[in-house]
């Protein structure tokens, strides 16, 4: 049996463990904090990592495509090597030139620190560059951000997307996501009908008032 290792407020975990539900791969959950982390299968203690019966394995997009290729049966890639890669480049930008660019405000926006003006400054010019390029590279015609299939790349999107909002409306009391990539909403609240989705969803709630009674 897989054991997927971390905490549900992290929108990393719940990219995999989307995926896992989606495609219907079972599995148990290990609750593990920052700090808890087994360092032989994350050596920066960072979640979320997978124990197999094949061996401890860390990063997110590693994760999700193991268990791809490992678990075929409902596939979250398309079979087209373009279109598969299409997914990739998504899920690339969503990490790379969104998550990890807001991800500097977190530490202000949620967990009651601050954030040096120079950083947000930053942060907000790289934002109002990379959130029009991800709008030109995804897909709002279609049910999903990569076309018509369920993939990878709605995994991250649904996982990160929200939580750039919340974010860059508490520090810049504007929604940079809904100005700048407006068709992303109507995306996400029908993503959010999903009912894999719903329960990440409910989970990740729970679990951010315990972490955040832990950390007060
Ligand atoms: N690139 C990693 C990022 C994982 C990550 O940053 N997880 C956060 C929780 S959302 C974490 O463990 N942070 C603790 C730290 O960086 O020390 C992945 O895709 O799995």
């Amino acid at each position: 049996m897989l054991i997927l290792s971390g905490f549900a407020a992290s929108n990393y975990y719940n990219k995999v463990k989307l995926a896992l539900l989606e495609k219907d791969v079972p599995f148990e959950e290990e609750l593990v904090w920052i700090g808890e982390v087994d360092r032989s299968a994350s050596p920066l203690g960072k979640v979320p990592y997978l124990r197999t019966e094949a061996g401890k394995l860390c990063e997110s997009s590693a994760i999700n495509e193991y268990i791809e290729a490992a678990y075929p049966q409902v596939p979250l890639l398309p079979a087209d090597p373009f279109a598969a890669a299409k997914v990739r480049e998504l899920t690339i930008y969503l990490e790379l030139h969104l998550e990890l660019v807001v991800r500097n405000l977190y530490p202000e926006a949620f967990f009651g620190g601050t954030v040096d003006d120079a950083v947000k400054e930053r942060t907000e010019r790289q934002l109002k560059k990379s959130l029009p390029a991800f709008a030109q590279l995804a897909r709002f015609d279609t049910p999903f951000i990569a076309g018509d299939m369920f993939t990878m790349a709605d995994c991250a999107a649904v996982t990160h997307l929200p939580i750039l909002a919340s974010a860059t409306k508490i520090i810049y009391g504007r929604n940079l996501l809904a100005e700048l990539v407006p068709d992303a909403l109507p995306y996400l609240q029908r993503l959010a009908e999903r009912p894999h989705v719903r329960r990440v969803n409910a989970d990740r709630k729970a679990n951010t008032e315990v972490m955040l009674k832990r950390y007060a």
